[in-house]
C-alpha cells in the first residue's frame, strides 16, 4: 500500500503565524525556538499547496502548570473521547484473570513465562507473560499487544494456541481460523525477547483480535459488543469508544493484572505499541496514568503524526479502510483535518509529564515521519510547563540518531515495522528513566 506513496515529495512546513512559531524546510531541516506550534503550511501528496491551517495552541488559556492539571488536560481529553478515539468504560468492574500456567524454565532458563486468563465484559483474552528468571527485585514491564497471536512470539510449543480471528486484507471482513500451528513463531524477528529480559524487564502481551477483532463488524464479537449488550443497548453512539478505544481499555485490564504480580514493579509499566497499537498506546497513556511511560512505534495518522498535514493517510483514508478504529463522530472530518479542534501534539501532550517516544521510520511515508517528529516537538511546551525538559531538540534527527529528554524520538532507516534497533533504543529510553539494573541471566540448556 505505501508503494504508491514512495513517490510523495517530502513535506514542507513553513511558518505562518504565532508568536512562536515552527519553520521547516525539508524533512532533517526543522528550526525554530518552539514553546508552542502556531501555525504551519503543508504541502502534501504531489508537492501541490494543499492546505494553509493553524494549529490549535496545546496551552490555550493555560498559563501554568495547576491550570494544566485542573483544567486544560480535562478539555483536550473530553475533546479526543467526544470528536475521536470515543469514550471508553471507566476501570471495569467486570473484569477478572487467572493464572493459567507457570513455566520457570521458559527460553532455556532465561525466563520465567506466565499465561494468563483475562476477562473483559466476560470475554476471554488471552495474556501472555515473560519475566526476566533471574530478577532480585520487581521488574518493570512492557505492555502490549500483538498482531499475530502469543504463539507466533516463540516457536515454544508450550505457548497455547486457539482459534483465530483473522481478516480478509481485500474484502477487510473477518472470519475465525486455526489454530494453526505453522504460524509459531513467525513473528519473532519482532520480539527480541532476550535481549529485553536480559535488560531486566518484563513483556505482557495479548493479541488485539481478542479484545476486539479488527473488522468493521468486529466489535459485535470483541468486548464492545459485550458491554453493549450488558448496558441494554443495542447500538453505539457517535462518541462511544472505536476499536482503538477498545485496545487501550484491554492494555489498562492487563495492568490490573499486574499490578497483582508479586515479581511485577506495576509502577514502572509501559503501554507500548506499533502501528495501530501505537495508536493505542498513545491513547491508552493519555487515559490512564498509571502507566508511567508510553512508546508509539510507527503510529502515523490518528497516533503521533499531525493530522492537519495530510501527508500519507489522512483522515478520509484511515476512516474508509477503518470505519471502525475511532467514534462515529470522527468522520465529520474527513478532507476537514482544519476543523479538528485538536491536533495529534495534544495526544502526546496529555501524557506529559512522564516519559514518551516516537519511533519513525524513514520509508514509512505512509505513517508521515515529519509529522510524527512535529507531534512529538508540539508536546513540548506542556513538559516545560510542568518542570520536564522535552525533546530538547529543533531539528529533526539524522537518520539512526535517536534524540530527547522526557520525549525521546528516532528516525530508523528502513520501512513499517519494529525492529530490535527500536526496540534497543526504546530499553535505553526506559533505562534512562527508570534506572533498571541489567539482569544477570544464567545461561543453561534451551527448554524447547
Ligand atoms: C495501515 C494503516 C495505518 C497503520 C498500519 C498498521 O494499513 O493505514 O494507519 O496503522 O496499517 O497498523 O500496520
Amino acid at each position: 500500500m505505501q508503494g504508491k506513496y514512495q513517490m510523495m515529495r517530502q513535506a514542507r512546513i513553513v511558518l505562518v503565524a504565532g508568536v512562536i512559531s515552527i519553520a521547516a524546510g525539508t524533512q532533517g531541516e526543522v528550526s525554530g525556538a518552539l514553546t508552542g506550534l502556531v501555525g504551519v503550511v503543508t504541502q502534501g501528496q504531489g508537492g501541490e499547496k494543499v492546505s494553509a491551517n493553524s494549529l490549535p495552541n496545546v496551552l490555550e488559556n493555560c498559563p501554568d502548570a495547576a491550570t494544566w492539571r485542573n483544567q486544560r488536560r480535562g478539555e483536550l481529553l473530553n475533546l479526543f473521547q467526544s470528536r475521536m478515539y470515543g469514550r471508553s468504560p471507566g476501570a471495569s468492574t467486570n473484569f477478572q484473570f487467572e493464572v493459567t500456567d507457570v513455566d520457570t524454565n521458559a527460553l532455556g532458563g532465561k525466563a520465567i513465562r506466565k499465561q494468563v486468563l483475562l476477562r473483559m465484559f466476560g470475554v476471554p483474552v488471552h495474556l501472555l507473560v515473560y519475566l526476566p528468571a533471574h530478577a532480585t527485585n520487581p521488574v518493570p514491564v512492557f505492555v502490549i499487544e500483538n498482531f499475530g497471536g502469543n504463539h507466533s512470539l516463540e516457536p515454544d510449543p508450550r505457548i497455547k494456541i486457539y482459534e483465530r480471528w483473522t481478516v480478509d486484507r481485500k474484502t477487510l471482513t473477518g472470519k475465525i481460523s486455526g489454530p494453526d500451528e505453522s504460524t509459531r513463531g513467525k513473528a519473532s524477528k519482532d520480539w527480541p525477547l532476550e535481549m529485553i529480559l536480559s535488560r531486566g524487564y518484563a513483556v505482557a502481551t495479548m493479541p488485539r483480535e481478542d479484545i476486539e477483532p479488527d473488522f468493521a463488524d468486529g466489535w459485535i464479537h470483541g468486548i464492545r459488543g459485550a458491554w453493549l449488550k450488558q448496558s441494554g443497548r443495542t447500538t453505539l453512539a457517535p462518541d462511544d469508544w472505536g476499536a482503538i478505544g477498545a485496545w487501550a481499555f484491554g492494555l489498562s485490564r492487563a495492568l490490573d493484572y499486574l499490578e497483582t504480580d508479586s515479581s511485577i514493579d506495576a509502577k514502572r509499566a509501559i503501554a507500548i505499541g506499533h502501528s495501530r497499537l501505537g495508536k493505542t498506546a498513545l491513547w491508552a497513556g493519555a487515559l490512564d496514568e498509571r502507566f508511567a511511560m508510553v512508546i508509539a512505534n510507527n503510529s502515523g495518522e490518528g497516533g503521533a503524526a499531525l493530522a492537519r498535514r495530510r501527508s500519507g493517510e489522512t483522515t478520509a483514508l484511515i476512516n474508509k479502510t477503518f470505519p471502525h478504529w475511532f467514534c462515529a463522530n470522527f468522520k465529520q472530518y474527513n478532507d476537514r483535518e482544519d476543523k479538528l479542534p485538536f491536533d495529534q501534539h495534544e495526544l502526546i501532550a496529555l501524557i506529559a509529564p512522564r516519559p514518551v517516544y516516537v519511533g519513525s521510520a524513514k520509508d514509512d511515508l505512509w505513517a508521515d515521519p515529519l509529522g510524527e517528529f512535529l507531534g512529538a516537538k508540539g508536546a513540548e511546551p506542556v513538559y516545560l510547563l510542568l518542570g520536564k525538559p522535552g525533546l530538547g531538540v529543533d531539528k529533526m534527527p539524522a537518520e539512526n540518531h535517536p534524540v530527547g529528554e522526557t520525549i525521546g524520538y528516532h528516525i530508523r532507516s528502513g520501512g513499517h515495522s519494529i525492529t530490535p534497533y527500536d526496540w534497543k533504543q526504546y530499553l535505553n529510553f526506559a533505562d534512562r528513566h527508570f534506572k533498571a539494573s541489567p539482569v544477570n541471566q544464567v545461561a543453561s540448556s534451551p527448554s524447547h
